[in-house]
């Protein structure tokens, strides 16, 4: 990096509890253990008011984690693979993903990664403790997002979604994936108890969080708080699209 060559300034914007957007500019490196030759920061997570943690991860040649993701009886956790090639064992079960591939971890399941390549691969990943439903049980999933098919959103043919996790009632989050054509937008802002991490995958936008407009890119992080304002208009000539995170299937408790 060295000295800088103009006077210090960033995009990112930092609300407590309510949202966050996190440029990548910005970002330092944390040493997590079980990682190794692995540069990773941590995105949204308690400090900042999420009930989540995410953390974009670059492994280099030889990165691991083979000490195995989390695992305790009471957190879940879920990967999907920005760029390279990678080996993610859930439990027993073994996938080699490439970009777009993705696992879930229900409770009890261990996480191991591996670049199985001499070049660099990039992770988006997460874990929340999960919220456990009398007889039910979410298991492992995995895929490549390029392989599901969009659907329109909210009757909406410039608007695409697709969905990670199945849509069942064992499962208490979900990750989707929301794709703007140029000038599409949501059809309202929506205000709701939901959380949710977003890594932008591509495009430009206006993104409106509590009220205000807020321009975003590629390679941006924005953590939306339970009822925070939000929506978006895309803008500039390629998609705006972004995989995220969000609650579902549970209560609100007393
Ligand atoms: O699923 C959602 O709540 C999504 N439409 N929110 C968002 O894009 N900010
Ligand atoms: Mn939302």
């Amino acid at each position: 990096m060295g000295y800088p060559k103009d006077l210090l300034s960033s995009r990112s914007i930092i609300k407590h509890g309510l949202y966050a957007l996190i440029t990548p500019e910005g970002l330092v490196n944390n040493v997590v253990p079980g990682f190794e030759n692995c540069s990773m920061s941590i995105l949204g997570s308690p400090k900042l008011g999420a009930s989540f943690v995410d953390y974009i991860i670059t492994m280099h040649e030889g990165g691991k984690n083979s000490e195995g993701f989390c695992g305790q009886p009471d957190v879940e956790s879920f990967v999907y693979i920005l760029g390279g090639k990678v080996k993610v064992t859930a439990g027993e079960q073994e996938f080699i993903l490439e970009e777009s591939g993705y696992v879930y971890c229900p409770p009890g399941t261990k996480m191991y990664l591996e670049n199985l390549e001499a070049s660099d691969a990039r992770l988006f990943l997460y874990k929340q403790k999960h919220k456990p439903l009398e007889g039910r049980k979410p298991w492992v999933v995995s895929g490549h997002a390029n392989q599901i098919e969009y659907r329109d959103y909210d009757d909406m043919h410039n608007v695409h979604i697709k969905d990670l996790l199945p849509m069942d009632i064992d499962f208490d989050m979900n990750f989707h994936i929301l794709s703007f054509d140029p000038a599409a937008s949501h059809p309202f802002i929506e205000t709701h108890v939901q959380e949710h991490g977003a890594y932008l995958l591509s495009g430009e936008g206006m993104y409106n969080l509590d009220n205000q407009w807020i321009p975003v890119k590629k390679g941006d992080y924005i953590f939306m708080g339970p009822y925070v304002h939000q929506a978006a208009y895309a803008v500039g000539r390629e998609p705006l699209t972004y995989v995220y995170s969000k609650d579902c299937n549970r209560d609100a408790s007393l």
